[in-house]
């Protein structure tokens, strides 16, 4: 049940010395009081009488489902739907409202017409499934008494996922102008289906990019979303989670409030934990494991929360040969896959930039036997496979591709460097994509390839518009403070998310200017 604030009842004791003043005072105070509470009790009973119609979510079929039931509500919820909140309150009794099912195309429709309920149950397909709930159906001309609840018609789902009702006005406004995938124009207003008795709670959450896009996977060179619609990836990669720098541990760049930022404001849906294999306390270098399992969990969790893709990073730099440490790669991997088999949000890179003069034959093995680990927990997962010279040589994975099962959902890493890695790297993106190859911009810096001087925005413009044009997922090195070009926050700025644009860098404020325009903010 709904709180509310019922009125003090209690009085305090009138300060009077003439009697018959005094017995008036108290008789009008105790009328009052009865008054005052018959109409509060009027006011909950009316709440206590509403009923709650719940909206849940369908991410494959994109349908939003109502019912009053809360056993329908949780069970569903429990089996892929998402719970978005009481859509609206409506009177116990009143005009009926039917659904109906459609076991072809497995839509929903509601309708307060018996003639549409008889007419379209007997039709093919269509079944009635019974009174749902009651609403007013006459405008009741009271603004505080009675809530619109507006309709929606989805023009580009077919057949399911057809129509939405609403009380909240500014979705209703909001929808046909487009955004989160949805073109403008896709959905279409059809007024007022019916009133309902309240809101009394939040309307129902805006949808995350995992909402709208679900679990993804690749086809031929392209990120597709569930739906099979072209998809691109963009966000920041922390630095080290290991490795603090001026006094702030970077691991705490790993929180909900952090990811959130750089989703609202920054137009962020992706985020990359670079989880160091060797240096600065590395994982294979000293590092303390579970802590560290620890931190990549609290970011996928986070990411999961705000429906956000989140990529695990195996970050290999100062070992440039994955090989070196496959059991602890096979082991972290096995683990992280087993626990997020079911989160279709988690990437997988396995091996952040081979170096050393280790060969693409040596990697390719290594990813051939580490990709099943992870495929055996999860079956779909994207895999992110670096190539040699620190994730430069697409060239030679495009010449001997990863085939079979593992080679399936499955991208290849490029990084770029914008003052160091100019027009000839790209022309090799150029030509790998050309071959069909796969290409993920796991991680770039518009400055040089040490990660510290040399912005270069031209550069990195010139990358960044291929990329987008060639549907081509970037993510940024790095979100953190470290006083070097390539970090977004300036080293005085210890704030752990909510960050102002005069407290990102030169660097943090171009890549968030670049996200938000490529996410249409
Ligand atoms: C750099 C960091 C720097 C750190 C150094 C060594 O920016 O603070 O001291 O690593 O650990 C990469 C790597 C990435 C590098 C980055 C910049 O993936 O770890 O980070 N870079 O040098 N590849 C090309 C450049």
């Amino acid at each position: 049940m709904t709180q509310t604030n019922r009125p003090a009842t209690g009085s305090a004791r009138p300060a009077s010395h003439r009697p018959l003043a005094l017995v008036t005072l108290v008789l009008g105070l105790l009328v009052a009081c009865l008054a005052f509470g018959a109409r509060a009790a009027r006011a909950d009973e009316a709440l206590d009488a509403s009923v709650p119609v719940y909206r849940i979510y369908n991410r494959s079929t994109g349908e939003h489902l109502l019912t009053a039931d809360e056993n329908e509500k949780n069970y569903q919820s429990s089996h892929g739907w998402r719970y978005e909140g009481i859509a609206f309150r409506t009177p116990a009794t009143g005009d009926e409202v039917y659904r109906l099912y459609n076991t072809a195309t497995h839509d929903h429709l509601y309708t307060t017409d018996a003639h549409e309920r008889d007419v379209l149950s007997t039709e093919n397909g269509w079944r009635y499934e019974g009174v749902k709930f009651h609403v007013i159906k006459a405008d009741p001309g009271n603004p505080t008494t009675a809530y619109p609840v507006y309709r929606l018609w989805n023009t580009l789902n077919k057949g399911v996922g057809t129509h939405l009702w609403t009380l909240d006005e500014n979705e209703y406004q909001t929808l046909p102008q487009g955004g989160s995938g949805t073109p403008a124009g896709a959905w279409k207003q059809e007024g007022v289906a019916w009133y309902a008795t309240g809101p009394f709670e939040a309307a129902p959450k805006p949808s995350t990019p995992y909402d709208t896009h679900g679990a993804l996977s690749v086809r031929g060179t392209d990120i597709v979303d569930e739906y099979g619609r072209k998809f691109q990836l963009r966000g920041m990669s922390t630095h080290g989670l290991s490795f603090t720098e001026e006094g702030v541990p970077f691991k705490d760049y790993v929180n909900r409030d952090a990811f959130q930022t750089l989703r609202d404001d920054w137009g962020a849906n992706c985020v990359r934990l670079a989880m160091y294999t060797e240096s600065y306390m590395g994982y294979c270098n000293g590092g303390n494991k579970e802590e560290l399992k620890g931190i990549v969990r609290r970011g996928v969790n986070a990411a999961t929360d705000l429906g956000m893709y989140v990529i695990i990073d195996w970050h290999i730099l100062e070992n440039g040969n994955p090989t070196a440490r496959e059991g602890d790669a096979r082991e972290f991997f096995d683990q992280m896959s087993r626990e997020f088999k079911d989160h279709g949000n988690v990437l997988y890179e396995i091996c952040n930039e081979p170096n050393g003069g280790v060969d693409w034959y040596t990697i390719k093995g290594y990813a051939e036997r580490i990709i099943p680990v992870i495929r055996a927990n999860d079956p779909d997962a994207i895999v992110i496979v670096g190539t040699p010279e620190w994730s430069q040589r697409v060239d030679s994975a495009a010449a001997d591709r990863i085939w079979g099962p593992s080679g399936e959902n499955t991208l290849y890493a490029l990084h770029f460097y914008a003052n160091t890695h100019t027009q000839w790297l790209r022309d090799r993106m150029n030509a790998a994509l050309d071959a069909g190859l796969p290409i993920f911009i796991s991680e770039f810096g518009t400055c040089d390839a040490s990660g510290n001087g040399g912005l270069n925005f031209g550069e990195a413009q010139q990358w960044l518009d291929l990329a987008n044009r060639r549907n081509v997922s970037w993510m940024n090195w790095s979100l953190c403070l470290k006083n070097e070009s390539a970090s977004a926050i300036q080293p005085w700025c210890k704030k752990l998310s909510g960050w102002e644009t005069w407290e990102l860098t030169d660097s943090g404020n171009w890549v968030r200017g670049a996200m938000r325009a490529a996410a249409g903010l």
